[in-house]
């Protein structure tokens, strides 16, 4: 299922029904408690990523027997910030968001936390001088993801005096993800002058704009003169190959290629020697989520900043041990 519509702002998704079969309620429980409420704006469905992240929060949430406001702000920041808007008049018990970019959410999470109503921030993180605006963090660490794909490439270029042209499709402008990708990268990378990054531009995290992209690097640079494609996510790598392909480039073999997200896709491809490292970045953060949701109305106490996961899949791996990704 992909979550496309905004849904008339919202929708909800009314779970308590289905969250005690199997169980036995006590009598007071069964009719008096009421289920905690949780407002979410994602950012948009720009991904595969996205999309099976939204699937994640609102399955956890029926299992979890939240009721779940659910918005897609369609890569928006002024969509997300309307909807928090409608959580706090709705007074839910918990917001939590994914931010697009970094920026510009004191305000309404100001206004959030005079409403007394707490809040989580999912995936990517927020960019404040006053960290009382939220409760806390559940992120991937991706300067960590960025550094692994510098890794990769140190291991993969060590026998090689170089240079090491890399071409770099980079994610939102201003997002967390794109930021700690490209940094990342680069703090292992800056050791060795041997790599040299020749191209690098944002594609939004989107397949159309990764192949937009490598056309362009294509017709400023002949494809002999790049070693290696980084790209922030499997979309825009999965764009970018089908240039590549089209232009009678061997993927995985002419130009090394490292991609972020690991869907089952780009595992296929790493498999077939397509892609050489894939880095993996967790979608799956919807259980844990509700477990800080319900941990945080409970009035216990939580850690400020939780990173989800992670692991790398690469040529080097095992890779007949990778179970399933399911998206
Ligand atoms: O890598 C990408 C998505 O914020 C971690 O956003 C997320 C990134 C993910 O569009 O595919």
């Amino acid at each position: 299922m992909r979550i496309t519509k905004r849904l008339l702002s919202f929708f909800l998704v009314l779970s308590v029904s289905f969250s005690c079969i199997g169980c036995e309620p006590s009598k007071t429980n069964a009719s008096t408690e009421k289920p905690i409420v949780l407002g979410f704006s994602q950012l948009g469905d720009e991904s595969t990523w996205r999309s099976q992240n939204s699937l994640s929060i609102i399955n956890a949430a029926q299992e979890a027997g939240i009721k779940i406001m659910f918005d897609d702000a369609m890569q928006n920041p002024e969509n997300q910030i309307k909807a928090i808007r409608s959580f706090i008049a709705y007074k839910v018990d918990v917001i939590a968001f994914s931010p697009l970019v970094e920026t510009g959410w004191d305000t309404v999470l100001g206004e959030a936390k005079a409403a007394g109503i707490p809040v989580i921030i999912v995936d990517r993180m927020i960019d404040t001088e006053d960290d009382s605006l939220y409760t806390c963090a559940l992120c991937s660490d991706f300067d960590l993801e960025g550094r692994r794909a510098g890794e990769f490439l140190m291991k993969k270029f060590r026998n090689t005096d170089g240079p090491v042209r890399i071409v770099e499709l980079s994610g939102t402008e201003d997002s967390t993800p794109a930021i700690g990708r490209y940094e990342g990268f680069r703090s292992v990378l800056s050791s060795d002058p041997k790599f040299e990054v020749i191209f690098s531009a944002s594609g939004d995290f989107m397949r159309s704009k990764g192949r937009e992209l490598m056309q362009q690097i294509l017709t400023h640079y002949e494809a002999e003169k790049i070693d290696v494609l980084y790209s922030h996510n499997d979309d825009m790598t999965f764009g970018a190959i089908e240039v590549m392909l089209e232009a009678g480039i061997i993927p995985g073999k002419d130009i090394v290629i490292i991609s972020v997200d690991a869907t089952q896709r780009i595992i296929d491809y790493l498999r077939e020697g397509s892609v050489n490292c894939v880095i993996e970045c967790n979608p799956n953060s919807g259980p844990q989520v509700m477990e800080i949701a319900k941990r945080i109305v409970a009035g216990e106490k939580v850690a400020k900043q939780i990173y989800i996961e992670e692991q790398v899949f690469d040529e080097y791996s095992d890779l007949s041990s990778i179970a399933d990704r399911g998206y």
